[in-house]
């Protein structure tokens, strides 16, 4: 196998702390999206959604996307399970996994590809070219500051996101949280809660990667 990465990409940040958390060893390919190297024509042919994070198999096929290579990693290594041990514990994770994609990482992804220069005509992923929408960057903001206090509250009396335990919705939350420093938001004072679990997850070693 071969996992695709850019090392200051949040998504594939994902994968990497998924692996890690895996105890596994998987060689690593740097896609460099600073210089765009997700569209060049070798990269398209793998993955035309031009994106990272990407798995290559050993026979050869390609899984483009964070949730389905973390399952398939889940289904070939199981331990430490990461995405529950039986149905109901899969399906929190799961659920858990999608809200904070939808509610949190899309939110601060809106704000920052819609503010940021460098993504001017190329204000979503992938090879077809969208313009910025200025308003989208304040809504991303609210949005994300929506999140922030939606996982605080859930997070009181928890000290994880789901089964008394680690999960990848943790590591998809941690990523998340990290990521809005990208627009300037923070855990604030009074999200305790948050504050505390961003504490306690932000010291595995799988974090620091
Ligand atoms: N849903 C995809 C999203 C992947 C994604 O958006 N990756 C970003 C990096 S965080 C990317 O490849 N960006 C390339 C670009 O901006 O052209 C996943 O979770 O794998």
């Amino acid at each position: 196998m071969k996992f695709y990465d850019y090392h200051r990409a949040p998504s594939p940040r994902r994968v990497r702390m998924f692996i890690s958390e895996k105890g596994i060893d998987i060689p690593v390919v740097e896609v460099d999206l600073r210089h765009q190297a997700q569209f060049n024509k070798e990269y398209q042919d793998k993955n035309p959604r031009c994106t990272v994070p990407m798995l290559e198999l050993d026979d050869g096929e390609y899984i483009h996307d964070t949730l389905a290579i973390c399952d398939y990693l889940e289904s070939i290594y199981p331990e430490p399970p990461l995405i529950g041990r039986d149905a109901k514990q899969r399906a929190r994770v799961l659920m858990w996994y999608q809200r904070i994609v939808d509610d949190g990482f899309m939110a601060v992804s809106e704000s920052f590809r819609n503010f940021v220069k460098g993504y001017r005509g190329h204000a979503l992923t992938g090879p077809v070219s969208y313009d910025q929408i200025p308003e989208l960057v304040e809504r991303g903001r609210r949005r994300a500051e929506r999140f922030f206090e939606d996982l605080d509250g859930h997070l009181n009396g928890r000290e994880y996101i789901v089964n008394n335990t680690f999960t990848l919705a943790d590591i998809a939350a941690l990523v998340t949280v990290d990521f809005a420093k990208a627009i300037k938001l923070d855990i604030q004072g009074r999200q305790s809660n948050l504050k505390k679990w961003h504490e306690l997850v932000s010291a595995r070693p799988s974090a620091q990667l």
